[in-house]
């Protein structure tokens, strides 16, 4: 089949010969004697000509088949005019739609969004949606170069743990056999513990939150982009974050053209520079415009709307209190080591120093009320030489909805799962 397989955008280069053609029929014309087929596949489209005239019964035979079917053509491409067309042999069908669909795969009549998640498969036929998705690939590829052009190694962690990593409040427990597992929520530890080895480690991959949240960025099951450098501390990590959100922009720019343009959306230009404002400073901003936030509590939406006022773009918010951190994180004093990227009000990556002192690091899991021996599978390397080292994790769902304009993180993830969907 592919061997014998003319992409319908590669059309235009075999007029006057004889081809196989695959596709769905997106249309069906009668005018007069003749049938109007307009054949689709993910490159293009063609149209089939079929003269009652000349092939009676394929004809007859090509107005009894239901839009949306699956069908082979065997035909010569002929040039009539401006418009490239196929003058059938045979048409076979495939596989047949059943009729109605549950949605108009052509996007003409638009549907909403549960009902475009709840047909996937289906929806992957309208141009826009399709090219979210193809921008999605696109920008994994091109992050994936980033880290790879500047030395860092891709790495896999287990998704089932038996510890958690970012505090047990929304930890996904699971039967283990006869033990209590859990799901990942991050990469964290050993991402940390795989810099005894490398100098910088990358990994794209899904966590899972088991989180209640309703909102248009929030997901149970997320895809996040880790990297952990040795000998680094989080100035340095920011700067290499802030590189590669250029590194991102510039090539979507450039290689994602043909989707941005389908998506009528441009993303931001990259940043000549990233502001970093100290949590302290973030507070000031939110008072001064009659937020009411005490030191020590995390932003939430209120007050990054008030700070996205001031600093639209890309910006880092820094030196976060040790109280609303994890262990892990390099303190000093009250506060940390630790820094949030933001674009506009939304929170796109975290990171920071870490701590790599194992009498430090022991305390501090303590002080965050952790049972410390639940992590000796962890803590216990940071007794044989831990390089100081540094990261951040980064929502790449998050990011495409920069990147394709789109509004609700369910529209640019294929299979979303929140708190009330588990399917499709
Ligand atoms: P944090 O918990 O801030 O940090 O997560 C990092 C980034 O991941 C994205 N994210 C989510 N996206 C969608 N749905 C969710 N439920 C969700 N939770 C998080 C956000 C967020 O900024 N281990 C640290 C990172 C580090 O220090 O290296 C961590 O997980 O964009």
């Amino acid at each position: 089949m592919l061997k014998d397989r003319v992409k319908l955008g590669e059309i235009d280069k075999y007029i006057d010969k004889d081809v196989y053609v695959y596709g769905w029929l997106e249309d069906k014309r009668i005018v007069g004697q003749v049938a109007f087929l307009v054949l689709r596949d993910m490159t293009g489209k063609v149209q089939v000509t079929v003269k009652k005239s000349v092939k009676r019964h394929l004809y007859t035979h090509a107005l009894t088949i239901p839009r949306q079917s699956i069908l082979k053509v065997h035909g010569k491409v002929n040039l009539y005019g401006e418009t490239i067309e196929i003058v059938p042999h045979d048409i076979q069908v495939l596989s047949e739609a059943k009729h109605p669909l549950p949605i108009d795969p052509t996007g003409r009549v638009p549907a909403n969004l549960p009902t475009i998640i709840d047909n996937r498969p289906l929806s992957l036929r309208i141009p826009t949606i399709r090219a979210v998705f193809q921008l999605r690939a696109l920008t994994k590829q091109v992050i994936r170069e980033f880290f790879i052009n500047n030395g860092f190694v891709e790495v896999d962690t287990p998704k089932i743990i038996a510890t958690a990593t970012e505090g047990g409040a929304n930890l996904f427990e699971i039967k283990y056999f006869d033990r209590v597992a859990y799901l990942a929520q991050s990469p964290q530890l050993y991402k940390e513990q795989l810099t005894m080895g490398f100098d910088g480690v990358f990994e794209i991959a899904q966590f899972y939150r088991a989180e209640k949240s309703h909102t248009r960025r929030h997901l149970t099951e997320f895809t996040s982009v880790d990297l952990e450098v040795a000998f680094a501390d989080y100035n340095d990590v920011m700067d290499i974050l802030e590189e590669m959100i250029k590194y991102i922009l510039t090539e979507i720019h450039k290689r994602g053209k043909p989707y941005l343009e389908i998506l009528g959306h441009t993303p931001p230009e990259p940043p000549t520079s990233m502001k970093r404002i100290t949590y302290d400073e973030a507070l000031e901003i939110i008072r001064s415009k009659g937020g009411e936030i005490k030191w020590g509590e995390d932003i939430e939406s209120e007050g990054l709307e008030k700070l996205a006022e001031e600093l639209p773009g890309f910006y880092f918010i820094v030196d976060w209190p040790w109280d609303i951190k994890p262990f892990y994180i390099m303190r000093k004093g009250d506060l940390t080591e630790s820094f949030d990227l933001m674009m506009g009000r939304l929170e796109l990556s975290s990171g920071g120093t870490r701590e790599h002192r194992y009498n430090e690091l022991r305390r501090n899991i303590r002080e965050k009320g952790l049972n410390v021996e639940s992590f000796d599978y962890h803590t216990r390397f940071y007794q044989y030489g831990m390089p100081p080292h540094a990261g951040f994790g980064l929502g790449l769902d998050r990011l495409m909805t920069i990147l394709s304009g789109r509004e609700n993180i369910r529209e640019v993830v294929l299979y979303p799962r929140d708190p009330e969907s588990l399917t499709p």
